[in-house]
């Protein structure tokens, strides 16, 4: 998979040079670019923003550095996946990364300011496929963090990338529940014993524990994930 990022803060994304990703990129199965938007633009400040139409506080990010940097990353990609972190997106899930961990080429985005021209948005449609993305219902001052985010969660899905794949099926949200609690030697640590059906030998109620452990930490912390259709096969 082909990963191209377009930012202002290429250093941002010096990390993914580091651990599993890292060694996923230098033995070529992640193929991750990072590109610096003003690389894209052609005055003396190399200015990337502008005052909004209309008024209001902040800044717009300008389209011509982005649809340039878009013509630029994408001339070589048929029908790539652009992403645009932003608050204002869909939120973000595990179904929606194992999905991206399919494609063959990944664009994100990344917005500083209050946002990019909503015309770049229109106009990336015309390469690839658009989507707006949230991580969730907080604010961050730009889309370097989520993209970074969003890589590690589709990365580690593509094919090769985690030597034990058995290890991606029982965590969190993969079964649209949380994660049942992994416990390690000694057996009493500190007055804290480990559950005794760990140490039973019994595999059949291991998994029955383990599997009430599930149901009943995600009705504690997250019912949400319980109630509707909205989850991945949440029982
Ligand atoms: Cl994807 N971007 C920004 N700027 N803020 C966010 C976010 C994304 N997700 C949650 N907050």
């Amino acid at each position: 998979m082909r990963i191209d990022v377009v930012t202002i803060f290429p250093t941002y994304f010096e990390p993914l040079e580091m651990s599993l990703l890292g060694r996923a990129r230098g033995r070529g199965l992640l193929d991750i670019r990072v590109h610096d938007l003003r690389e894209w633009t052609h005055d003396r400040h190399r200015t990337v923003d502008d005052t909004p139409y209309g008024g209001g506080a902040g800044m717009v990010m300008k389209p011509e550095p982005w649809g340039e940097a878009l013509d630029a990353v994408t001339v070589d990609a048929h029908d790539p996946v652009i992403l645009f972190p932003s608050p204002a997106g869909v939120l973000f899930t595990q179904a929606m990364a194992r999905e991206l961990a399919g494609e063959e080429r990944l664009v994100f985005g990344c917005g500083r300011y209050e946002g990019i021209d909503e015309r770049v948005f229109d106009y990336a449609g015309s390469i690839g496929r658009v989507r707006l993305v949230s991580l969730g219902d907080y604010v961050l001052n730009g889309g370097e963090v989520a993209t970074m985010a969003m890589i590690e969660a589709i990365g580690r899905l593509v094919p090769g990338v985690i030597g034990n794949p058995e290890s991606l099926v029982e965590e969190s949200h993969e079964d649209g529940l949380l994660e049942y609690p992994g416990f390690t030697k000694p057996s009493t640590w500190r007055g804290r014993e480990v559950p005794s059906v760990l140490l039973s030998g019994n595999h059949g109620a291991i998994a029955r524990w383990r599997r009430e452990q599930q149901l009943e930490r995600t009705r504690e912390r997250r019912p949400d994930l319980l109630d509707g259709e909205d989850g991945d096969d949440a029982r």
